[in-house]
C-alpha cells in the first residue's frame, strides 16, 4: 500500500496561448465535459479556472486562463495577470497554439518561458483545419522559438492525439500525493459562476462588436427548492445604449439569451431552472478597481 502512495502523481498543468487557439475547448476535452465555456469570438475565458482530473494513480489539476493580450482596460490587466499566475506555478506548461497565431507572438511571455525549469509542451491545435505542410511549417517556426519544448499536434474539438497527449502529461507529473482530497470536486469555481458564465456564452454568441466585451453577469440569487432552482441574474452593461441593444425590440433578444442560457442550465446542475435576467448599467465597470473586485477579478 506505501508504495501505491509513493508513485502517486499531482501536480498543476496549466494551459496557456493567445486567444480563441483553443484553451478551453482542450480543458473541456481532458475533463470529459463542457466546464469552460468556448465560442468562436477572442476573450471568452476572463478567469482563470480549475478543472481537476482524477485517475487512480494521478490527480491533474489543470487551469483554464484567458488568452494573452495587450491590456487595454483595468480588466484586461487582471486577465494578463492570471497568465502570468499560471507560468509561475505551473508543474507542468501546456503553451498552446493553433498555426494562425503565429505572427502574433508576444515576446515578453515567450522570454518568461524560455525561463522555466519546468518541462513545457508546445502543442498545435486545430490540426484538423490545416494542410501538413502548414503544420510543419509552424513545427518549424515553435522549435526555434520555444527550443525547449516537446511539440505535440492534436485538435482538441475532434479529439485527435489526446490521449497520448494526456498519457504524456502524467508522465510528466511530479510524484506528489493529490492536492485536493475531494474527488468528487471538478473545479475549485462554484456552481453560481459556472451559471454566470453560461449566461455570458450566451450573450457572446448572440452579440456583434462591443457588446460581449461591455459585460459582466452577476447572479443575485440562487435558490435550490425541491424540484427547480430559481436563479436571478444581472447582466451589467457600460452605457444605456448598449442595454437597449441587449434587451432587443419587445425583449425579444434577451429572451432568446434567457431560453438558450437555461437550457444549458438545466444540463449542468441536473434540476429543472426559473431564470430571470435584468440589465443594469455600471458605467465604465471595466476600469473600475472596485467593481471589478465585487464581480470576481482579483488582482
Ligand atoms: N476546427 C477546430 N476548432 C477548434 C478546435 N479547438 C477549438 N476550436 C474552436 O475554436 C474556437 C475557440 O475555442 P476556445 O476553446 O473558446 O478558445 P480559447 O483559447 O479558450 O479562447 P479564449 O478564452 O478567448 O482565449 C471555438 O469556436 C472552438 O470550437 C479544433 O481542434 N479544431
Ligand atoms: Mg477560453
Amino acid at each position: 500500500m506505501n508504495n501505491d502512495k509513493q508513485s502517486f502523481k499531482s501536480g498543476f498543468v496549466n494551459i496557456i496561448g493567445n486567444p480563441n487557439v483553443g484553451k478551453s475547448t482542450l480543458m473541456n476535452a481532458f475533463l470529459g465535459t463542457k466546464l469552460s465555456i468556448t465560442t468562436p469570438k477572442v476573450q471568452t475565458t476572463r478567469h482563470r479556472i480549475l478543472g481537476m482530473l482524477n485517475g487512480e494513480n494521478y490527480q491533474i489539476i489543470f487551469s483554464d486562463t484567458p488568452g494573452i493580450l495587450n491590456p487595454k482596460y483595468e480588466m484586461q490587466k487582471r486577465m494578463l495577470n492570471y497568465v502570468f499566475s499560471a507560468i509561475e506555478d505551473a508543474d507542468l506548461l501546456l503553451y498552446l497554439t493553433d498555426i494562425d497565431d503565429i505572427k502574433k507572438v508576444n515576446e515578453n511571455i515567450i522570454s518568461r518561458i524560455n525561463k522555466l525549469s519546468i518541462p513545457v509542451l508546445l502543442i498545435i491545435n486545430k490540426i484538423d483545419l490545416h494542410k501538413t505542410s502548414e503544420i510543419e511549417a509552424a513545427e518549424l517556426f515553435w522549435k526555434k522559438t520555444l527550443p525547449q519544448a516537446e511539440i505535440h499536434k492534436i485538435s482538441a474539438l475532434r479529439g485527435d492525439n489526446l490521449p497520448e497527449l494526456l498519457n504524456r502529461i502524467i508522465e510528466l507529473l511530479p510524484e506528489h500525493p493529490p492536492y485536493y482530497d475531494d474527488t468528487d470536486a471538478i473545479s475549485d469555481k462554484t456552481e453560481r459562476f459556472f451559471v454566470a458564465e453560461i449566461i455570458r456564452e450566451k450573450i457572446f454568441l448572440n452579440y456583434r462588436q462591443e457588446i460581449p466585451y461591455s459585460v459582466d453577469v452577476q447572479i443575485e440569487e440562487f435558490k435550490e427548492k425541491e424540484d427547480i432552482t430559481v436563479i436571478k441574474a444581472v447582466i451589467y452593461v457600460m452605457h444605456h445604449s448598449q442595454k437597449v441593444i441587449l434587451i432587443g425590440k419587445n425583449g425579444t433578444a434577451i429572451k432568446k439569451v434567457g431560453m438558450e442560457a437555461r437550457k444549458d442550465i438545466e444540463a449542468f446542475l441536473g434540476t429543472k431552472v426559473f431564470l430571470e435576467l435584468r440589465v443594469k448599467v455600471k458605467e465604465n465597470w471595466r476600469n473600475n478597481p472596485n467593481i471589478l473586485k465585487k464581480f470576481g477579478y482579483g488582482e
